[in-house]
């Protein structure tokens, strides 16, 4: 039978999403949201934020999500919305060599001015157009093993692991944080009870 958890986290995550215009961050995004696409999803405008709900049995996840826009001329708002981030995730389309050489300036740049502890998933999206595949599946988990990342190949036409992205990353936040209780089990006086695991460390 299964026992009601008494060790239920709650937690806060800031979730940034880079790679260049037109891999499908926004249609990732709107995915995992809204169970919504669009074959006409617009580009973004310096960045779009959304918000979450994911529940674990071990943890309740709120994800606070930047989708950051790819069009170079907003390169140097990215470091705003990477900054305290707990987790990030880098898309490239398969269809375009470009954007994965792309993905990768993003990973060195994670990797130079990012947090730490960043949890990090490269992420290889438009897998329903196999006919017009240009990076191979080895490709890319290769270059994400060699950096210490996690790797999927997804869809959010299809919806392909779009949600199993989201839920390994949760499922990495709520390992990732203390096991001490927060939310659930508060006392009045602890003075930690609005305090966010990730922020601005
Ligand atoms: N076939 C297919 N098309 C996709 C997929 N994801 C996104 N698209 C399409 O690709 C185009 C760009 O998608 P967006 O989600 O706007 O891409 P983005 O990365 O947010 O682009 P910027 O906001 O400019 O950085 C849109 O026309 C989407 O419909 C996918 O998995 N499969
Ligand atoms: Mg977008």
């Amino acid at each position: 039978m299964a026992r009601r958890s008494n060790t239920n986290k709650n937690i806060q995550a800031k979730l940034v999403l880079l790679g260049d215009m037109g891999t499908g961050k926004t249609s990732l995004v709107l995915r995992f949201v809204k169970g919504q696409f669009s074959d006409y999803q617009e580009s973004t405008i310096g960045a779009a934020f959304f918000t979450q709900v994911l529940s674990l049995n071990e943890a309740t996840i709120k994800f606070d999500i930047w989708d950051t826009a790819g069009q170079e001329r907003y390169h140097s708002l990215a470091p705003m919305y990477y900054r305290g981030a707990a987790a990030a995730i880098v898309v490239y389309d398969i269809t375009s060599s470009e954007s994965f050489e792309r993905a990768k300036k993003w990973v060195q740049e994670l990797q130079r001015r990012g947090n730490l502890n960043l949890i990090t998933f490269l992420v290889a999206n438009k897998v329903d157009l196999e006919e017009k595949r240009e990076v191979g599946k080895e490709e890319g988990e290769l270059y994400a093993k060699e950096n210490g990342f996690s790797f999927l190949e997804t869809s959010a036409k299809t919806a392909q692991n779009v949600n199993e992205l989201f839920y390994e990353i949760a499922k990495k936040l709520a390992k990732a944080a203390p096991s001490q209780t927060t939310g659930m089990k508060l006392h009045i006086r602890q003075q930690e009870s609005g305090r966010r695991f990730f922020c601005c460390s």
